[in-house]
């Protein structure tokens, strides 16, 4: 078992070389538009529902959402990609937001499960919020709109796909992909529920115009947020393995077929502190 190794007997490294100012040169410009477009359809939901990815819940959520987006409107935190975590630290993570950022409405899903808990509490819960909130100049409307924001490549798309096709029947609609930047497209409005109906407008991803925290860039670089190409392949993966040895989880060293932890992705193994 890889956990068999002690992190204190290697010298890994304090800091990641990447983890440097000018890495940020990633934000596309085409963003701006996108959100411009998405604040002035603000008026006309009644809920935000912003999706994240739940392996980074407390990195790379776009300040101008919380500041512009969000702050009008009833907010739903949706961390997707919960398969890819660890669900024992749920209850804490949600504690936490609740704490620290008083985040009250967080629901985690699997956007490729239809079985999946989080999607099933997620209709109630949504309809619950918007009929506790004040509607304004939709009071009189019978049907509901959602906006679904987020940082690229989340599983904003997926999400809206899977509640369609769960609620509806209606097989996939809109175009997912492995690499971020996939929905360009503005506003594509979608019915996901009947009776009531509720339409989800999708968006496409929007990042922060400059990363100023460059870990929390590379973090979203992880996720597949940013392009790798945009980052840099070797930089991506060299902050991965500065990051794993950092916390000590040593399963890598299984999986790449290593004898022992390493801190150099292009070598094989580093020397151990001579005792
Ligand atoms: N493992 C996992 N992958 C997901 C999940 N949701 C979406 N994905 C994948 O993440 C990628 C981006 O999804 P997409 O819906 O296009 O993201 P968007 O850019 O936010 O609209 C695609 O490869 C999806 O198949 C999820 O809950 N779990
Ligand atoms: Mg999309």
């Amino acid at each position: 078992m890889a956990t068999k190794f002690d992190a204190a007997a290697y010298n890994f490294r304090k800091k990641c070389p990447y983890i440097r100012k000018d890495l940020l040169r990633w934000f596309p410009g085409h963003m701006n538009k996108g959100l411009k477009q998405m604040q002035r359809k603000l008026s006309s939901v009644d809920c935000v529902i912003e999706v994240h990815d739940a392996r980074i819940p407390f990195s790379g959520r776009n300040p101008i959402f919380t500041n512009t987006l969000t702050g009008a409107k009833p907010h739903i935190l949706v961390l997707n990609k919960r398969d890819l975590t660890i669900s024992t630290l749920i209850p804490r993570i949600k504690d936490q937001l609740k704490a620290e950022q008083n985040i009250e409405n967080v629901v985690f899903t699997n956007s490729k499960d239809q079985h999946c808990r989080g999607l099933k509490t997620l209709r109630p819960r949504l309809i619950d919020v918007i009929k506790s909130s004040n509607r304004y100049n939709r009071s009189e409307e019978l049907d509901y709109s959602v906006m679904i924001i987020g940082v690229p490549n989340v599983g904003k798309s997926s999400l809206i796909n899977m509640l369609r096709s769960k609620n509806m029947h209606i097989r996939h609609a809109l175009p997912v992909g492995a690499i971020a930047g996939v929905t360009r497209s503005l506003m594509t409005k979608m019915r996901i529920n009947s009776d009531p109906d509720i339409f989800m407008y999708d968006t496409p991803g929007i990042l922060e115009p400059s990363v100023t925290d460059v870990e929390m860039g590379l973090k979203l670089a992880l996720c597949a947020s940013l392009q790798d190409h945009l980052v840099g392949e070797e930089a991506i993966a060299d902050y991965l393995l500065y990051w794993l040895n950092k916390h000590a989880k040593f399963k890598y060293v299984d999986y790449m077929g290593l004898e022992e932890p390493c801190d150099d992705i292009n070598k094989g193994s580093i020397d151990k502190k001579p005792l």
